[in-house]
């Protein structure tokens, strides 16, 4: 399979890269950083296949699909990872700027992403498309403001591709981890290194392994299965009481 991951360059992208290389499959890694899909190149070798991609920009993704050699083109599997989560202020003190950010890369990205993929997956009738949700669009909790919205909205656009695309042989997936360490998400939404290695003190979370073995076990599945939506936490995490603020 030919496998296309957004966001590769890290954390999840990165280890999923991996498990479908280390499986005999090919994958097209893209993102902004190319000194990072560099490094990822060296270490799977040639069957990866690096791509600058900034998922906010129309025009940078319609030239890395069209930049994809002959026998790169035909893409088995899209991966809409990208994406990020910029501070925990509340509503009323957030940065407009990174709300902005938010929906650009999580929402605009992704569904810009799969537009654009989806019609060759139709020309050969199969294709599966995985988007990384999170628990965040399904349970509230405070400062998760627009990233939570976002995450809402791809699990809503991943339904809504599946009413559209029952009767081909094209399936989506939206899959939502909850808490996961070993990755660059606290670092890029705290912007300090020690403020993100407390979010995960004293906790077990899930790793880019475990995402990376449920994304390898949706692509695999026989064609007639599709898994419309999959939520995953760690084991510690659970939810939380409803507030209710005393006087
Ligand atoms: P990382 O920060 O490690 O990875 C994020 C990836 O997204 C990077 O490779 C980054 O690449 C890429 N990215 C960000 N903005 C853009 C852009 N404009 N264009 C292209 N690529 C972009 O975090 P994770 O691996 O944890 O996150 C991956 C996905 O998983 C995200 O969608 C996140 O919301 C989701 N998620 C994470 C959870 C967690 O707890 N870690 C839990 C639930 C969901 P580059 O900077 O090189 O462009
Ligand atoms: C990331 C999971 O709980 O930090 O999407 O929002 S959480």
């Amino acid at each position: 399979m030919i496998v296309l991951i957004t966001g590769a360059s890290s954390g999840f992208g990165a280890e999923m890269a991996r498990k479908f290389v280390q499986q005999g499959h090919k994958v097209i890694a893209t993102g902004r950083r190319t000194d990072k899909l560099a490094d990822l190149a060296a270490e799977l070798g040639t069957a990866v296949l690096t791509v600058a991609m900034d998922v906010t920009d129309k025009n940078s993704i319609a030239a890395a699909l069209a930049s994809l050699p002959k026998e790169w083109q035909e893409i088995d599997v899209l991966i809409n990872n990208a994406g990020l989560a910029l501070g925990v202020a509340p509503a009323q003190s957030a940065s407009l700027e990174q709300w902005e950010t938010m929906i650009e890369t999580n929402c605009k990205g992704l569904v810009t992403v799969t537009r654009l993929v989806l019609p060759d997956m139709l020309k050969r009738n199969r294709g599966t498309i995985i988007n990384i949700g999170s628990s965040a669009g399904a349970y509230a909790y405070p400062g998760a403001n627009v990233y939570g919205a976002t995450k809402a909205f791809v699990a809503q656009f991943t339904l809504n591709l599946r009413a559209d695309l029952v009767g081909t042989g094209v399936r989506a997936t939206n899959l939502a981890p909850g808490l996961a360490g070993g990755t660059e998400f606290s670092n890029v939404r705290l912007s300090d290194d020690a403020a993100a290695a407390k979010v995960y003190e004293g906790t077990v979370p899930l790793s880019p392994g475990d995402i990376a073995d449920t994304a390898y076990w949706i692509a695999t599945l026989p064609p007639h299965v599709n898994i419309n939506h999959i939520e995953i936490m760690p084991t510690c995490q659970g939810f939380g009481p409803l507030f209710i603020k005393r006087n």
